[in-house]
């Protein structure tokens, strides 16, 4: 197909631009979307796996548990619209518990993945009307405007993908999903709660290496998209706490001083200094909900575990 050269141009000038204005400036960071390119996408495949990383079972076994009050929560014919589209496996958990679902509706920016979940997905429940929109969700996106409108539309949002963004970012996404569900609209959405830093870290520093390997891919993309130079093995991963923000920060540590050649312009690092390339933030509950609360939502159910790990929310306009 002709018109996908220019979208992967696009994309590529976009990375051009982010990693140049990113390593240009005195704190070095790269927007953490560029780790999900396929590589990463398989990696952090990997890591929901790990023992450590333990949001992704967590979250599973809560929408496992609690599906029925989460249908009761819903409503009947329900329109499930998804920001973000996973591998399915929690989208199906709660599709096969609501009652009668009418419409899914998964978002995604990245419009292969997104037929090939869909695809998946329909197999699955071949009566349900299944409506992809390629997009950016934490842009101004729209929904198409022939949804039907007589349903209860509810928003999901699982995968605690909402700690990826800065608290101005959670509260402007959560604003426009608002918008998108209307007045009769629910939300449920994950949150990784606040934890022990002796439990949280090593869920972000594995013993196997593969968080590491998912951090530093985004410097092996820099060497394959943008004829980078970085020497990997100059680069450390690192994970810590930022107790102001009330996040995990992944890292990238340069192991000494060095230059590095980008897109023809030369980087220098001095040893110790790091390149930011995640923040994963986590919220106590009563943070989540003055959060929501500001974007116009009441918490009104919260679900989690026995340890209250991870809490899959409620929300109610
Ligand atoms: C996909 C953003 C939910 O923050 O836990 C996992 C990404 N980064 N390990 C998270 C991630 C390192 C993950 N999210």
């Amino acid at each position: 197909m002709l018109e996908r050269v220019p979208v992967r141009e696009t994309q590529r000038e976009a990375f051009r631009a982010d990693v140049r204005a990113g390593l240009g400036s005195p704190k070095k960071s790269l927007p953490s979307r560029w780790l999900y390119d396929d590589r990463g996408s398989e990696l952090f495949e990997e890591i929901t796996r790990l023992p450590e990383y333990y949001p992704t079972r967590t979250e599973t076994l809560i929408l496992e548990r609690h599906a029925a009050e989460m249908a009761a929560f819903c409503g009947p014919r329900a329109t499930v619209v998804e920001y973000g589209a996973g591998a399915g496996v929690k989208t199906a958990l709660l599709l096969a518990a609501l009652d009668n679902p009418a419409v899914y509706v998964p978002i995604d920016i990245a419009g292969d993945f997104l037929e090939l979940a869909a695809a998946r997905l329909q197999q699955r429940f071949p009566w349900l009307e299944i409506r992809p929109v390629t997009g950016d969700f934490t842009a101004d996106l729209d929904l198409p405007d022939d949804l039907p409108r007589l349903n209860a539309r509810v928003g999901f949002f699982p995968g605690s993908t909402i700690g990826n963004l800065s608290e101005a970012e959670a509260r402007g996404f959560l604003e426009r999903m608002r918008g998108h569900l209307g007045p009769g609209g629910r939300a449920i959405v994950g949150v990784d709660l606040r934890k022990d830093l002796a439990r949280l870290l090593p869920a972000y520093d594995d013993g196997a290496g593969v968080t590491a390997a998912f951090n530093l891919n985004v410097l092996e993309r820099i060497n394959r998209e943008l004829e980078g130079g970085f020497d990997l093995s100059r680069f450390a991963h690192e994970a810590r706490w930022n107790e102001r923000e009330g996040a995990v920060e992944m890292h990238a540590v340069s192991l000494a001083d060095q230059t590095v050649a980008v897109g023809g312009e030369r980087v220098a690092f001095a040893r110790g200094e790091t390149i930011h390339t995640e923040s994963s933030r986590k919220y106590s509950a009563d943070g989540f909900a003055a959060l929501a609360a500001a974007a116009g939502w009441r918490v009104t159910r919260i679900w989690t575990d026995d340890e209250r790990l991870f809490a899959v929310t409620g929300l109610e306009p």
